[in-house]
């Protein structure tokens, strides 16, 4: 495994090098960063998968620094008894009750973390994103976009044997903003397939409103409905290879299933506000301070 130094080394190779996807050299330069039929596919699915946009070296860096703080139980961590979604261990004495389930407050974990969720060329997406989908004035290209830290701001990890399945839900429903427009980053920091746990997406579902009847009481879609059979007739489940990066916003429904093969699967998660979009005093959603980026 590579020290701390030489990681830190990679990075910053990673960040000035060649190897950037196309995108992120893009964002380099002045000027739109996402193509027209990009930014109108956000607007209209909720979702966008960018290919190839995490530097290879930085992308290793993050998977190493996952590896070895999982390992490490490096705290603060979140186990899958606390979760307790379907397939997650009963409790933390028996088999498989100590499993992770998530690295809590990526951003103060390791640098590769904060590299990959602050990048100049992530701002000026989610930037146009934000301006493009939501109206938010305080979203024009040269405001801040803000790193939110009360929520995701975690590696996902998803352990063999033991991991659990998401059901159908909008990350929204436990977060208080004054408006429900925040974006979350999905940063694939390995394979990402069905049979690991992949997650799934249900496009337009972020325009939607939705009655308290199409939900259960923990405001999971309840899936035996006739008119939610038809909006999960049109999931998606995007494979992902180390690297891509999918954005999604936080009114969309999206599930995730449980990991059935032998490796763990890592993703580094991150959600972001535009500065005009300030957490709700006295909630959890304002009780760490955000990052500018
Ligand atoms: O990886 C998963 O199980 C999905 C996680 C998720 O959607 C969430 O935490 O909001």
């Amino acid at each position: 495994m590579r020290t701390s130094e030489s990681r830190s080394e990679a990075i910053e190779r990673s960040l000035l090098g060649p190897e950037q996807g196309d995108h992120a050299h893009d964002a380099a330069t002045a000027g739109p960063v996402l193509t027209p039929p990009e930014r109108a596919h956000f607007e209209r699915e909720g979702l966008l998968v960018l290919r190839g946009w995490s530097p290879p070296n930085l992308v290793i860096a993050a998977r190493e620094a996952s590896e070895e703080q999982l390992i490490a139980r490096r705290d603060p961590l979140e186990l899958e008894v606390d979760v307790g979604y379907p397939g997650a261990p009963g409790s933390r004495s028996t088999a498989g009750g100590d499993t992770v389930r998530r690295l809590l407050r990526a951003y103060e974990r390791d640098e590769s973390f904060r590299a990959l969720g602050t990048s100049g060329p992530l701002g000026a997406v989610l930037r146009e994103l934000m301006t493009g989908a939501t109206g938010d004035e305080a979203a024009q290209p040269s405001a801040p976009v803000l790193l939110v830290q009360s929520h995701h701001n975690c590696v996902m990890t998803k352990m063999p044997s033991f991991s659990s399945a998401t059901h159908w839900h909008q990350d929204i429903r436990y977060w208080s903003y004054q408006r429900p427009e925040l974006i979350s980053a999905w940063f694939a920091l390995g394979s990402e397939i069905e049979e690991n746990g992949c997650l799934s997406f249900i496009p337009g579902t972020h325009r939607m409103r939705f009655g308290h009847e199409q939900l259960d009481e923990r405001q999971f879609l309840r899936t035996e409905r006739d008119d939610n059979q038809m909006l999960l007739a049109t999931r998606v489940t995007p494979s992902l290879a180390p690297g891509d990066l999918v954005l999604f916003h936080c009114r969309l429904f999206h599930a995730a299933g449980s990991n059935f093969t032998t490796t763990p699967k890592f993703s580094l998660v991150y959600t972001y506000r535009a500065a005009g979009n300030s957490p709700l005093a006295g909630t959890k959603s304002a009780s760490l301070a955000d990052i500018p980026i």
